[in-house]
Formats: structure tokens, C-alpha cells, sequence
């Protein structure tokens, strides 16, 4: 997501500067306005500019600085023609000035390629360097219950090496990345560590009876190395480690960090899976498109990113959740244009939740290709998730998010999970946290379902979902399953006595 446009507009409030108010692009090209559109007592105060500002006049970009064409009229309506000449000149100079000027403008911060440590943080250590073990997961508890340990995600042993993840048969391997500089509003590299802290990832499942921390070798493979001063430094790395742990065959479950991760994370994939092999499912309340904006890689940049250079077809690319005020129109017909499926709030508001899951899923398993899904927690209401760093109102209850998680990991061929922009600073109650393990959960439930051979869609266990009364009672009397009343009960004192 980006606020900047926003933060944009509140400057020129403040500073009565005008700007383009669609300022998504603002290097567009200027387009000629329809000649209908000029009315006759601008066409007579206009007769004295240049071409070149009667050209940028009648051009969207200057209907962009008032809101709307309708608005620059009235704007130049009471102008004098000298007056409405100066006011070109101004749309003018805002235009040039905003774009880059390499006699003033750093197109790259360079980095101190003298520093003898480099590289340092994101260097493996090497094996001598530790102490020797045989390869495998690590149980960080003392007690045979596996309670009481160091916190770590799903409460699942360590791993650190992709040799651990080899031994261990590993199939699911979470792993945080504690990113936020892709972000305005920083904190969620506080979210790893709330997530390991809280309860919610790890054990059985009601809705299903399955428990994925029995049905799976799952892991907390650490936190990867992140270089907080430098996106696009830590991008590069989390790139490659994503790609090591799908090459052990484990699945990697990304716990963020802001969404930049989320173009690393299905670079990574693309790395070893194969360019365009698998879908996305993004869940978001922004689409996280933006281009024309100064930084290559943002948190709202991550999908425009992923599939233009190419690692996931816009085409196999499916949106959940958006609402708010991004993107504008610019980027829902960037979508269309692209053959990318979105499913708004709006889209719920006409059709209701159960159609739009249900056609979101569909459009999921089309040719059976693999899936990877991208979880923005503030698709989830406000309401379940304050501790995020852009809410917006109007989102998924954690009932809907929950069963169309469980059911895209059960129902499709996984290549991995992220869950993104978690910022636990901003939520004193423990509830984001909790609602980020419980999804996390449900995805790592549908996985265990279908390693369990379980195929019936949307499939929920008969024990939990039916009580069987009064046959179940009466059955259970019959056979002497039930529990006996005992006076006695809690008092010391032996039955009967
Ligand atoms: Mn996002």
C-alpha cells in the first residue's frame, strides 16, 4: 500500500500549491482534451499562449491539478487571460520540476563498497564455525510435553541449515523476515516475533479435526537477514533464501515484514518452481501495482513488480479483499488490460461473500496449476486486525477469511505462504497477533488435509459440525460411555463410602 499520494494532497492543501491530483502518473503523457470541451469564452481568453501551453491547457495533465476538466473550468472562469496565462505557466513549472533532474536529483544512494564487512549480514555461518550435530530439526524444549521453550512459530523445532530441512523431511519451513523499510508506517518487523509469541498456529484444527503439527514436519527456520537501511539490498537476499528453502522441497511460509517481501518471496519461487508456473492469490485491501513511483520496490509495489519482470502472469494473478481509495480507476483498467481477476468489497456487497469465495476458488484451480497465496492482513476488518499500519474499514471478518484460507491450501497445489504487514505495536490487545496465527494456521490445516488425501471441497469433520442427538446420547449410555454421576466427585472420599 502507499499513503504518498494522500500525504501529497494534504501538502497541497496545506501549502495551496496546485498538483495533480492524480498524481498515480504523474509522468503521463499530455492528451489532447476534445476540442468540444473547450468552451467559446475560453477559446477567447486563450488566443495569446505559446502552443506549447494552450497544448498542455487543454491536456489531462491540467484537468489532473483541479480535480477534474469540469473543475479547471470553473477554476479559469473568473480568470483574466493574463491571469489564466500564469496559471499555465505554474501547471507548467510543477510538472517539469517534479520530474528527475540529474543536475540536482540522486537516481541511487550508493552504498560503501569499502566497508569491510559488506556482506557481512547475510553471510552463512560456517559449520566449523559451530557445534558439530547432526543435521535435523531441534527441539528447543526441555520438557517431553515440548512446553515451556523458547517461542517459535507453530511452537515447531528449529531449523537453521537447509541440511536440517533435508534430514528432517521438512515440509513446511516458517520463516520470519523482519522488513519494514518497505514501508511508511514501520513496526512490522515486530511481527515475527509477536507471532511466535502468541498462541494460534500450531494444533488441531475444530473445523476439520486435523492437526497440521501432526500430519507435517513443520519448522521455524529462523529469521532472514535483513538489511533495514536498504529494501533493495534485503529484497536480493530474501530472494535467494526463499528459493533455498523451496529447493529442499519444503514449502517456505514467510512471515513479514511489510509486502515489499511479497515480490522477493514469489521471485524466489519463480527461481526454482519456473517463470509463470504458479498463480498468486493476494489478499489485500490495496492491489500493490503502483508503478511510475520513485522506488522500484515498495510495500505497494510488489505486484507490479512480480509480473513484469515476468515470475507470475498477471492472468494467473487473483485479487481479494480491495476497497478504500487505491487504486483509482488508472488501476483497475491496468488489471483488466492484464487479464488479472480482482474481487472487491464491492464485488461482496453485490453478490455476497459465499458467491465471491466460491468464484474466487474456481478461478484458484483453473488448470490445476500451482497456487501461491499472499496474505495482507489488513484485508481483515479493522475490527480483527488494528495492528496493522494501513486499515482500512469494510474488510473480511476472520469467519470469511479463515475457511476460503483453509480451502485455497487444501484444494490447490501449494508453492508456499506469506503474511504481511503485521505491525503488533499498534495493537495492546493481543488480538492481531492472534488473528495472523490463526490464518497462518488455516492455510498450514489445508495443507495437512490434502496430505491426508482429504479431496471433498470446503470438506468439514462430521464430529464437530453434528451432534447426532439424542441417538449419540442414548448410544453412548447403552454401551456405558457416559460419564456417571458421583456425589463423591472432588471430595476425597472413595465412591460409596
Ligand atoms: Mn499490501
Amino acid at each position: 500500500m502507499r499513503i504518498g499520494l494522500i500525504a501529497m494532497v494534504v501538502l497541497i492543501v496545506i501549502s495551496g500549491i496546485p498538483t495533480p491530483a492524480a498524481a498515480e502518473e504523474p509522468a503521463r503523457a499530455a492528451a489532447p482534451a476534445k476540442a468540444a470541451e473547450v468552451p467559446a469564452w475560453l477559446e477567447a481568453k486563450i488566443g495569446g499562449l505559446t502552443r506549447e501551453q494552450r497544448e498542455f491547457l487543454l491536456s489531462e495533465d491540467a484537468d489532473d491539478f483541479a480535480g477534474s476538466h469540469k473543475k479547471l473550468l470553473q477554476r479559469l472562469e473568473a480568470k483574466s487571460p493574463e491571469e489564466i496565462a500564469a496559471y499555465v505557466d505554474g501547471m507548467m513549472a510543477v510538472a517539469r520540476a517534479q520530474k528527475f533532474n540529474p543536475a540536482t536529483d540522486m537516481a541511487a544512494i550508493p552504498l560503501n563498497t569499502e566497508a569491510s564487512e559488506f556482506n557481512l549480514w547475510k553471510l552463512r555461518r560456517p559449520e566449523s564455525l559451530g557445534s558439530r550435530r547432526e543435521p535435523g530439526p531441534i527441539s528447543l524444549s526441555y520438557y517431553a510435553s515440548g512446553r515451556a521453550a523458547i517461542r517459535t512459530f507453530a511452537n515447531a523445532p528449529v531449523a537453521i541449515y537447509p541440511e536440517d530441512l533435508v534430514a528432517g523431511k521438512v515440509d513446511v519451513a516458517i520463516v520470519g523476515a523482519p522488513l519494514d523499510m518497505g514501508s511508511y508506517y514501520r513496526g512490522q518487523r515486530f511481527g515475527p516475533m509477536a507471532m511466535r509469541n502468541e498462541y494460534g498456529a500450531g494444533g488441531i484444527d475444530m473445523n476439520t479435526m486435523v492437526n497440521p503439527s501432526k500430519e507435517l514436519n513443520i519448522v521455524d527456520y529462523g529469521d532472514i537477514a535483513i538489511d533495514n537501511m536498504s529494501t533493495e539490498r534485503t529484497v536480493h537476499h530474501v530472494r535467494e533464501r526463499v528459493a533455498e528453502i523451496a529447493r529442499t522441497g519444503a514449502l517456505p511460509f514467510i512471515v513479514g515484514g511489510d509486502h515489499s517481501l511479497e515480490y522477493p518471496n514469489i521471485a524466489g519461487l519463480a527461481d526454482v518452481h519456473g517463470k509463470g508456473s504458479f498463480g498468486v492469490v493476494h489478499f489485500d485491501s490495496h492491489f500493490d501495482a503502483g508503478k511510475d513511483q520513485p522506488h522500484f520496490i515498495t510495500h505497494g509495489a510488489p505486484v507490479y513488480r512480480a509480473v513484469k519482470e515476468g515470475h507470475v502472469q498477471a492472468k494467473n494473478f487473483i485479487q481479494v479483499g480491495l476497497r478504500g481509495p487505491w487504486p483509482g480507476p488508472d488501476g483497475f483498467e491496468w488489471m483488466r488490460n492484464n487479464g488479472m481477476r480482482y474481487h472487491t468489497m464491492a464485488e461482496v456487497e453485490k453478490r455476497g461473500w459465499d458467491a465471491v469465495m466460491k468464484r474466487a476458488l474456481a478461478e484458484a484451480r483453473e488448470g490445476g496449476r500451482k497456487i501461491y497465496i499472499s496474505f495482507d492482513v489488513d484485508v481483515l476488518d479493522p475490527a480483527f486486525m488494528p495492528g496493522t499500519g494501513t486499515p482500512v474499514p469494510g474488510g473480511l471478518t476472520m469467519r470469511e477469511a479463515m475457511p476460503m484460507v483453509r480451502r485455497l491450501c487444501a484444494e490447490n497445489d501449494l508453492v508456499g505462504f506469506e503474511i504481511v504487514e503485521l505491525d503488533p505495536m499498534l495493537d495492546n490487545t493481543y488480538r492481531s497477533a492472534l488473528n495472523a496465527n490463526f490464518i497462518m494456521h488455516a492455510c498450514l490445516t489445508g495443507v495437512a488435509v490434502r496430505r491426508k488425501g482429504i479431496t471433498d471441497p470446503g470438506f468439514l469433520a462430521e464430529l464437530t459440525t453434528e451432534h447426532m442427538q439424542p441417538e449419540a446420547g442414548i448410544k453412548g449410555e447403552k454401551e456405558g460411555k457416559n460419564e456417571k454421576v458421583d456425589a463423591d466427585y472432588a471430595t476425597g472420599r472413595k465412591p460409596g463410602n
